[in-house]
């Protein structure tokens, strides 16, 4: 198998978009003969982390759960496309370090492309980083407005916090009303992943 495993990890708000990133990256690595699997959060939890709520130790046990699968898929050799809220760094550090260094990629969501000047290129690292409010506009399941009304608690960005990351390699960024496309944003990453020789 010539094909190098390792982990893109998309981070961000509900309703940031990171399912549709992942799909697009997907699509786009597929058409270049790459496997690629996406472990999405929000699926995981109805098969391997049903037991798990949405309380901080449960957020953090989904997250480890989902780092050591990502851990096993990339070591198998595939691009393994981790997409879940991930709202804290200690956790999101907790699964960098299962992996080797520069095989973990973190993504977390953001429109609009700003390249930091990578401390370690080996890493990547891009912030989607699209606002509260924006997500809230969207609010495709209906979730914030259940939040807003108190009849979910613990929302990620209404009663419960999510931690940007401090560092990372790409930004994202959403810049008023204007907005990249998925493939157009797949793109940028999937650059990198040329540029950095993962791919
Ligand atoms: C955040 C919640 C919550 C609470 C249900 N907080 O946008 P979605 O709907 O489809 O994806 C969200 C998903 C979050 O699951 P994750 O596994 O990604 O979260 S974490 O990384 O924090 O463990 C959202 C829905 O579940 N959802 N209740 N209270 N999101």
């Amino acid at each position: 198998l010539q094909q190098k495993g390792c982990v893109i990890w998309l981070t961000g708000l509900s309703g940031s978009g990171k399912s549709t990133l992942a799909c697009a990256l997907s699509r786009s690595l597929h058409s270049k003969g790459k496997l690629t699997y996406i472990l999405d959060g929000d699926n995981i939890r109805h098969g391997l982390n049903r037991d798990l709520s949405f309380r901080a130790e449960d957020r953090s046990e989904n997250i480890r759960r989902i780092g050591e699968v990502s851990k096993l898929l990339a070591d198998a050799g595939v691009i393994c496309i981790a997409s879940l809220i991930s709202p804290y760094r200690k956790d999101r550090d907790a699964c960098r370090a299962l992996l080797p260094e520069g095989d973990f990629i973190e993504e977390v969501l953001h429109f609009h492309c700003k390249v930091y000047n990578p401390l370690n290129l080996q890493m990547l690292q891009v912030f989607i980083d699209v606002p509260l409010d924006v997500c809230e506009a969207r609010d495709p399941k209906g979730l914030y407005k259940l939040a807003r009304a108190g009849k979910i608690k613990g929302f990620t960005g209404i009663d419960d916090p999510y931690e940007p990351p401090y560092s990372c390699e790409i930004v994202l960024q959403q810049k008023g009303s204007e907005c990249m496309s998925p493939s157009d944003t797949a793109e940028i990453v999937i650059s990198y992943l040329e540029k950095n020789g993962y791919l």
